[in-house]
């Protein structure tokens, strides 16, 4: 089924210059950038974007990272394009990511994962309706 869901390339992926690499592999997999900007998040954004790891003692350090540097913020449209955008940008934890993804090919670090991309269709929308 078709739906849609939210990416973003984090400050480290915009820094990198893997704008485009990760555009590419999106497209690849047959998504549609259907909306796309830049912008540099302030932190009452990013602490909304996490709000489900408020409390845990790698909350202040998520957030200071992901207000580092500018962010790219994704609409895309695509089949089952939640699971779909999560099989692009790999798994959360290093030891479990694949070559081949986008954090398995350019990232070893948990934090510092150059992507984020929804984890469920509830997640999607919520995203989508803080950044669009
Ligand atoms: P993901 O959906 O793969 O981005 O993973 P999570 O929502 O579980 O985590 C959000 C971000 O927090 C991830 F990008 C990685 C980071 N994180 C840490 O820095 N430390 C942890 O112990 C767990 C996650």
């Amino acid at each position: 089924m078709i739906e849609e869901t939210f990416v973003m390339i984090k400050p480290d992926g915009v820094r990198r210059k893997l704008i485009g690499e990760i555009i590419k592999r999106l497209e690849q997999k047959l998504m549609t950038i259907v909306d796309i900007k830049m912008e540099h998040l302030e932190q009452d954004k990013a602490e909304k974007l996490y709000e489900m790891h408020k409390g845990k003692d790698f909350f202040d350090m998520l957030v200071d990272y992901t207000i580092s540097g500018p962010v790219v913020l994704v609409k895309i449209q695509g089949e089952e394009a939640v699971m779909n955008c999560r099989i692009v940008i790999g798994e959360t934890y290093p030891e479990k990511r694949k070559a081949g993804s986008i954090r398995g090919d350019f990232s070893p670090y948990l934090t510092e994962n150059i992507v984020h991309a929804a984890s469920s269709k509830q997640d999607a929308k919520r995203e989508l309706e803080l950044f669009f």
